[in-house]
């Protein structure tokens, strides 16, 4: 038993079939898939996601964007899951990811960057919570 991370897949990821790919990516990476659903955010529930961002010029865009269409939520267990998951979905500008994360092969833009990561464990159980009950956690 690690500790756990939480990520969604983002819109334009989903959109684009790149689902399976990614999840491929993520389990081959050591990573235990605790619990899954595939969800469309409200515009209130996105927006609340992202408080964090609320000052940000590109907080209404990011908002917009991530109520677009549907995503996919879950939450992942590995030992040092938040910094081993962030180090495998890359930068958050795709252009400046390393080589072979997975923002790097799947993003298309630095708003559109196909994947989202906790910056830490504490972020990591509220944002879990924020999506799943423990009845949905296996
Ligand atoms: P992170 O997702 O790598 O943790 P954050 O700085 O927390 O990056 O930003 C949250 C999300 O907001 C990013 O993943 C990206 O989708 C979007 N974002 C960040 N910076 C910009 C920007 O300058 N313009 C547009 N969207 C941005
Ligand atoms: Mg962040």
């Amino acid at each position: 038993m690690g500790n756990i991370t939480f990520t969604m897949i983002k819109p334009e990821a989903v959109a684009a079939g790149k689902s399976g790919a990614i999840l491929k990516r993520i389990e081959e990476g050591g990573f235990r898939i605790v619990a899954m659903k595939k969800i469309l955010l409200s515009e209130e529930k996105a927006g609340k996601f992202y408080e964090v961002h609320k000052e940000r010029p590109f907080y209404n865009e990011l908002v917009e964007y991530m109520s677009g269409g549907p995503i996919i939520a879950a939450i992942l267990e590995k030992e040092n899951a938040v910094t081993d998951f962030r180090t495998l979905i890359g930068s958050t500008n795709p252009k400046e990811a390393e080589k072979g994360t997975i923002r790097k092969e799947f993003a298309t833009s630095l708003a559109m960057n196909a994947i989202h990561g906790s910056d830490s464990d504490e972020n990591a159980q509220i944002e879990a919570d924020f999506h799943f009950s423990n009845q949905e956690r296996f």
